[in-house]
C-alpha cells in the first residue's frame, strides 16, 4: 500500500489516516506531496486522485481517498487491529465523535491550524473559536466518562486519530481546556494523544 500526504507539518488530514495505518502493523509506502495551497498543488495530487487533495491510499489498482473513507477501509481490511472499538455502543460514539471533527469545529480548524514547527505560543481566540473550545472539552469529558478511557471510546480507535491534531493545536496556541469547562481529563486526554509513539514518529519526520 502507498499513503500519499500533504506536508507533514500541517496536513492534520493526512495525519489522521496515517495513525490509523500505523496501528495496523501494515506495511506501507509514503509519498508526502508539498503543499502549497493553490492550483499546482492540486495538478501535482490529481495524479493520484480525481479529489485533488491528500490523503490518499492506494492499495494494488484501488484508489482511496479523504480521511474518513481511508480510515473506514482499514478498519474494514484489517479487522484484528480495532480501529473502532468492539462494543456496538462505544463504536457508535466513537463514529459520531469522528464525524464531528470531520465536519465541524470550522473556526477552531481556520484559526489554529496545526503548525508542528512553531514555538508554541499562547494566542488569543474569537468567541466562535472559544465556542468550539467549549463544545470540545463537553465532548471529550462525556466520552472519556461514559467509556472510563484513556482514549476517547474506550482503547485507541479512529477516532484518537482524528483528534489528535487538535491535541497538537491546544499546544501550539496555548489553549488551556480548563478554561473552557475541562476538569482534567480533557487535558490528560490531550497529553496522552501527543504521547503517542507513533504520533512522535509523525512529528519528529515533520521538523526534520
Ligand atoms: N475532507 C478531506 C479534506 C482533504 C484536504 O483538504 N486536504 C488538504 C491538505 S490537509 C489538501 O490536499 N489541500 C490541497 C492544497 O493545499 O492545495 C479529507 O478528509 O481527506
Amino acid at each position: 500500500m502507498e499513503l500519499i500526504i500533504g506536508t507533514r507539518r500541517w496536513s492534520t488530514w493526512s495525519l489522521r489516516p496515517w495513525l490509523a495505518l500505523r496501528k495496523t502493523g501494515a506495511a506501507f509506502t509514503e509519498t508526502e506531496v508539498e503543499l502549497r495551497r493553490g492550483e499546482a498543488t492540486q495538478a501535482d495530487l490529481a495524479v493520484y486522485a480525481p479529489s485533488g487533495l491528500a490523503p490518499v491510499l492506494k492499495d494494488g489498482d484501488l484508489t482511496i481517498w479523504d480521511s474518513l473513507a481511508i480510515c473506514e477501509y482499514l478498519a474494514e481490511k484489517y479487522p484484528a487491529a480495532h480501529l473502532w472499538p468492539v462494543d456496538p455502543s462505544a463504536r457508535a460514539q466513537a463514529r459520531s465523535a469522528a464525524a464531528q471533527m470531520h465536519s465541524g469545529f470550522m473556526a477552531l480548524r481556520s484559526e489554529c491550524p496545526m503548525a508542528l514547527d512553531q514555538v508554541p505560543e499562547a494566542r488569543a481566540v474569537s468567541p466562535a473559536c472559544q465556542a468550539d473550545l467549549a463544545r470540545l472539552a463537553r465532548l471529550w469529558d462525556e466520552m472519556l466518562g461514559r467509556h472510563g478511557g484513556p482514549f476517547l471510546a474506550g482503547s485507541w480507535s479512529i477516532a484518537d486519530a482524528f483528534f489528535t491534531p487538535v491535541a497538537t493545536r491546544l499546544r501550539t496556541y496555548g489553549l488551556n481546556l480548563s478554561d473552557y469547562g475541562d476538569h482534567g481529563a480533557g487535558s490528560a486526554y490531550a497529553a496522552r494523544l501527543l504521547e503517542d509513539e507513533d504520533f512522535r514518529v509523525w512529528e519528529e519526520a515533520a521538523r526534520g
